[in-house]
C-alpha cells in the first residue's frame, strides 16, 4: 500500500507534499484569521487547537482521503463491535467496553462481555469504598491506609499515572505506593516506610507469571507474614489478574481476586480492574467519573466524521510528519505537576503499540510506523530540552497539554504556566528572524559589531509545529478524555499503517535471554555462549559482585 506499492492516496500525498513541504506556517496564519478557531476541535471541557501544524485544507483533504482509502471508519467500528482486531493474538480489543457507559451490548465469540464487566465494577466498587471507610481492615482490625500496587509495564504505569494525576483527589488519611521494578530497591524503599497492619498489597498481573511482579511480591508477602503470620494474608493481598490458577498457586483467596480478561491488553487496563488502586484512592465515584471521560471520546471517536474527529486528525497530523517530512519523533508537555507522568504512560502506550516492522498481511514494512516519544512536565522542562526544539537541527512537533484552572490557584501561578505554554507554542511557529534579532538588538543599544555577531545565535527558524490542548481541570473526566484521545489516536495510526497496535512481541527476546543469563550470575552455569561483550561483561559482573 504504502512503500514500494503506493496507493493512490498515496501518491497524491506525495505530490502535496511536494508543493507545500516548503510553506510557513507564519504565512497561512497571515492568510487566514480564522485559522486558529477553523482548526480547533471541542469535545466538553476538552478543547485540541492543531492549526499550528503544518497543513492547510489541501492537506488535510488529502489526509482524509488515506484515511478513507484505508478503511479507518469501518475500522474503527471493528474494534467497538468486538471483532478480533488483535489478529496476531486472535483477540478482541475491547478497553471500549470497560467504559461503555451506555451498556449496549458487545459480543466477543457470540457472547456479550458486559455482563462481566458490570460485575467486575460492582466488585470493586464494593471494595473500595469497604477500604476506604475502614470496613474492610487488616489482620489486627487496622483500617488499611498504604496502598502499595505490584506491577510492571501496563500494570503498573497507568494506574500510576493516574493516580499521581488525580492526587488531589486522594481519601485525605490514604497513601498510594508503587513497586514495579526488579532491583530491591522498590521493595525496600516502600516496605521501609509502611506498617504491616495498615498495608493492602494489590499484586496486579494479566498473566500472572510475570517474574518482576511475582518476585515483589514474594518478598512483601514474606514480609507480612514474618509481621503477622500466615493467616494475615487473606486480609492483606488481594490480585487483579485473568489468571486464577496462578493467583490461587501464589496464595491468594480467590475470593480476592478482581478479574478481567483477554481483551483488555496490558497497556489499555486501567479502566478494569487495574484501576483498583485509583479507585481506592480517589474513590469509586471518581474513578466512574474517569471512566465517563474515557466513554465520552469513545462515542466521539465512533460517531464523529473524520474531518472533526479529534484522535483521527491527531493521528493523521502524525502519518503527514512521519511519513511525508521523514519526522520520527513526538514529544507531549502536560502543563501541570499533577500529570507529570503522562509521557512516561504515553512512552509506553504508543512505542509499545505502534512500534512494529511487519503488517497485518505479513511483510515487512518499507514506510516508518511509530515515532520516539518523550516528554516532561512543563514548564520544568522549558528550562532542559526545549533549547533543541527551538533551536535544533530536528523538527519535533510536541502535545502542550495545559488546564485552565488548576486545583491549586495560588497568586498568580495559574496564569503564569498559562502564559508559559502559549507564549510556547506562539514562539515555536512564529520563530524570529535575523532581521527581527537584529532590530532587537539595535534598540537594546548594540553596538553594530555586536549584532552581526549575535544575531544568527539569537534567532529562531519557527515553522516549528505543536498542538494545544486545554483542559478544563486536571479532573477525573478529563483525565477520561486525554487518555482515551491518545489511545485512538495510536490505533488509527496503527490501522494506517497496516501494523497490529496491540500484540507486543518485541519485549519478549530479552526476557527469554535473561533466563538464560540468571543461572551465570547465580553461580549454577558456566561459559554459556554468548558474544565476547556479554561474556566480559558477566565475567566482570560476577568478579566485582563477590
Ligand atoms: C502491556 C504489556 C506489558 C505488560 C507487563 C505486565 O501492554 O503487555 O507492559 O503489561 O509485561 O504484564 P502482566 O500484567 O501480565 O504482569
Amino acid at each position: 500500500m504504502f512503500g514500494k506499492n503506493k496507493s493512490k492516496a498515496w501518491r497524491q500525498l506525495e505530490s502535496v507534499y511536494k508543493h507545500f513541504r516548503k510553506t510557513e506556517m507564519k504565512d497561512l496564519f497571515a492568510q487566514d484569521k480564522l485559522r486558529g478557531e477553523r482548526y480547533s476541535e471541542q469535545l466538553d471541557t476538552m478543547l485540541v487547537d492543531y492549526s499550528k501544524n503544518r497543513f492547510d485544507d489541501n492537506v488535510l483533504k488529502a489526509l482524509f482521503e488515506l484515511a478513507r482509502e484505508r478503511g479507518l471508519k469501518e475500522k474503527i467500528d471493528d474494534m467497538f463491535s468486538g471483532k478480533k482486531i488483535n489478529a496476531t493474538e486472535n483477540r478482541a480489543v475491547l478497553h471500549i467496553a470497560l467504559r461503555n457507559r451506555g451498556n449496549t451490548p458487545i459480543y466477543v465469540d457470540g457472547r456479550d462481555v458486559m455482563p462481566k464487566i458490570n460485575a467486575t465494577l460492582e466488585k470493586m466498587k464494593d471494595f473500595s469504598e469497604a477500604v476506604r471507610l475502614g470496613r474492610f481492615t487488616g489482620y489486627t482490625g487496622k483500617k488499611l491506609t498504604n496502598i502499595v500496587n505490584i506491577g510492571i509495564g501496563g500494570s503498573d504505569l497507568g494506574p500510576f499515572m493516574a493516580c499521581e494525576a488525580l492526587r488531589y483527589y486522594w481519601a485525605k488519611d490514604i497513601k498510594c505506593w508503587f513497586i514495579s521494578n526488579i532491583d530491591g530497591t522498590g521493595c525496600a524503599e516502600v516496605l521501609n516506610k509502611i506498617d504491616p497492619e495498615t498495608t493492602l498489597f494489590i499484586v496486579a498481573s494479566k498473566t500472572f507469571t510475570t517474574i518482576e511482579t511475582l518476585t515483589n511480591a514474594r518478598t512483601c508477602r514474606k514480609w507480612l507474614v514474618d509481621a503477622l503470620g500466615e493467616h494475615a494474608v487473606a486480609k492483606h493481598f488481594i490480585a487483579l489478574s485473568t489468571n486464577k490458577e496462578e493467583v490461587e498457586k501464589f496464595g491468594i483467596n480467590p475470593d480476592n481476586m478482581f478479574e478481567f480478561w483477554d481483551f483488555v491488553g496490558g497497556r489499555y487496563s486501567m479502566w478494569s480492574a487495574i484501576g483498583m488502586i485509583i479507585a481506592i484512592a480517589v474513590g469509586y465515584k471518581n474513578f466512574e467519573r474517569m471512566l465517563e471521560g474515557a466513554y465520552a471520546m469513545d462515542r466521539h471517536f465512533a460517531e464523529t466524521e473524520l474531518e472533526h474527529n479529534i484522535p483521527v486528525i491527531l493521528a493523521l497530523i502524525g502519518i503527514w510528519y512521519n511519513n511525508f517530512y521523514g519526522i520520527h519523533r513526538h514529544c507531549v508537555v502536560p502543563y501541570d505537576q499533577y500529570l507529570q507522568y503522562l509521557p512516561a504512560y504515553l512512552q509506553q502506550l504508543d512505542m509499545e503499540s505502534n512500534g512494529k516492522s511487519v503488517t497485518l498481511d505479513n511483510k515487512y514494512v518499507d514506510y516508518a510506523t511509530g515515532p520516539v516519544l518523550f516528554g516532561g512536565a512543563g514548564t520544568n522542562v522549558q528550562h532542559s530540552f526545549f533549547q533543541l526544539l527551538h533551536q535544533g537541527t530536528e523538527v519535533v512537533p510536541i502535545d502542550l497539554i495545559v488546564p485552565a484552572i488548576s486545583h491549586n490557584e495560588i497568586g498568580s501561578h495559574q496564569q503564569i504556566l498559562l502564559a508559559n505554554v502559549l507564549a510556547q507554542g506562539e514562539a515555536l511557529m512564529r520563530g524570529k528572524t535575523e532581521a527581527e534579532t537584529a532590530e532587537e538588538l539595535e534598540a537594546a543599544g548594540k553596538p553594530q559589531t555586536e549584532i552581526n555577531r549575535m544575531k544568527k545565535f539569537k534567532s529562531f527558524s519557527g515553522n516549528r509545529p505543536s498542538t494545544t490542548i486545554v483542559l478544563k481541570k486536571i479532573d477525573p473526566y478529563g483525565l477520561g478524555m486525554l487518555v482515551a484521545m491518545y489511545e485512538h489516536k495510536i490505533y488509527s495510526q496503527g490501522v494506517i499503517w497496516n501494523i497490529n497496535s496491540f500484540d507486543q512481541f518485541g519485549v519478549e527476546l530479552g526476557k527469554k535471554l535473561a533466563l538464560k543469563i540468571l543461572p551465570e550470575l547465580q553461580g549454577t552455569a558456566h561459559n554459556v555462549e554468548h558474544d565476547s561483550s556479554t561474556s566480559n561483561l558477566i565475567s566482570y559482573i560476577n568478579k566485582i559482585r563477590k
